[in-house]
C-alpha cells in the first residue's frame, strides 16, 4: 500500500482526466496529495520575500503572535479563523484588514491568492471557488505562514465541522482541505509530511496526547513528505493528519495558505484561512 499511496504531480487537467473529482480523491485518501509545479513565477516569490524584509513581516515584533495555540509555532501573516475567531466581530473586522493589506503588498506582482483560488477553481468539477462569506462578511482570503528554525506544526488534523468552531458558517461542509503555495523553500527535512490516517477515533485520541510519532511509528502508517520550491502548489486532505517537522532550518520556510470546505451536493467551494 506504501508504495502506491503518492502524490500526483501534474497540471489540473491531467488531473481531472486520471479523477473526474478530484477533490473526492483526496477525501477518500486515494491519493494523498496533488503537487501543482511552477504556478507561480519564482521571481515574483523572490521580489514578495523582499517586500517581507522590508516591512519586517520575518519579525515577530510586526507580525504579531507565534502561534503555539494551533499547533505551531510559526508566526502568521493573515487572519487565522483557528486563533481569532472566538469573538465573530473581531475575526471579520481583521479579514476586512487583511483583505486591504494583501492587494497593496502584492501590487504589480502575480496575486498568489488568485494563483491559488484559480488552480482549485480547475479542480473543482465545475464548482464555484469563493472566499468565504457569511451575513455579507468575508473570512481572510489566505495566510502566511512563516517557519523560521526550529518551527513547526506538531501532528495535527484540521477540520472545522469535528472541531464544532461554533457558529461559522464554513463548518456545514462536509469535506476540508488545504492549498498551500511555498513563497521560500525551507531546509530539506523541514517539509510537510502527510500520513494515511484520518484524525478520528483512536488516532484523534493520540493525537490530542501527543503520541502520534509513536503511533505512527507502531502501525507503520504510510506517509509521504511533500518537497516544494518556490512557486509550487499542493493540495491535500486536512482532516488526515499532517505535520511540519521541527528541523533546524538554515532558511526560513514561507507559504501561503488556505483552507477549503466542499460538501458534495453544494455548488459553491468556501475558501478561508
Ligand atoms: O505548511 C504546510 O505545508 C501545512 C501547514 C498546515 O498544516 C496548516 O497550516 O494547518
Ligand atoms: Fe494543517
Amino acid at each position: 500500500m506504501q508504495d502506491t499511496w503518492q502524490p500526483l504531480e501534474a497540471d489540473p487537467e491531467s488531473i481531472g482526466q486520471q479523477f473526474p473529482q478530484p477533490l473526492m480523491a483526496l477525501a477518500a485518501g486515494t491519493v494523498p496529495a496533488f503537487v501543482l509545479r511552477g504556478v507561480y513565477p519564482s521571481a515574483d516569490c523572490t521580489d514578495l520575500m523582499a517586500r517581507f524584509a522590508e516591512r519586517g513581516y520575518f519579525d515577530q515584533d510586526t507580525v504579531g503572535v507565534e502561534s503555539q495555540l494551533s499547533g505551531g509555532p510559526y508566526l502568521d501573516l493573515g487572519t487565522s479563523l483557528g486563533r481569532v475567531g472566538a469573538d465573530r466581530d473581531e475575526f471579520f473586522a481583521h479579514a476586512e484588514r487583511t483583505h486591504t493589506l494583501f492587494p497593496r503588498l502584492f501590487d504589480g506582482l502575480a496575486d498568489p491568492v488568485q494563483t491559488i483560488y484559480g488552480s482549485l477553481a480547475r479542480l473543482a468539477a465545475g464548482k464555484t471557488v469563493m472566499t468565504a462569506e457569511e451575513d455579507g462578511r468575508r473570512y481572510g482570503p489566505a495566510i502566511f505562514r512563516i517557519y523560521h528554525a526550529q518551527e513547526g506544526h506538531r501532528a495535527h488534523f484540521d477540520s472545522v465541522r469535528r472541531r464544532g468552531t461554533s457558529g461559522y458558517a464554513v463548518s456545514r461542509f462536509v469535506h476540508q482541505f488545504a492549498g498551500i503555495l511555498c513563497l521560500q523553500k525551507g531546509t530539506i527535512g523541514g517539509e510537510p509530511l502527510l500520513y494515511r490516517a484520518k484524525g478520528e477515533g483512536e488516532v484523534a485520541k493520540v493525537v490530542e496526547r501527543g503520541e502520534f510519532a509513536s503511533y505512527a511509528e507502531k502501525h507503520n502508517l504510510p506517509r509521504v513528505q511533500i518537497e516544494l520550491n518556490a512557486g509550487d502548489l499542493y493540495f491535500f486532505y486536512t482532516e488526515n493528519i499532517h505535520e511540519v517537522p521541527q528541523v533546524i532550518r538554515d532558511r526560513t520556510r514561507v507559504v501561503l495558505a488556505v483552507f477549503v470546505g466542499m460538501s458534495p451536493e453544494l455548488d459553491e467551494i468556501f475558501v478561508w484561512s
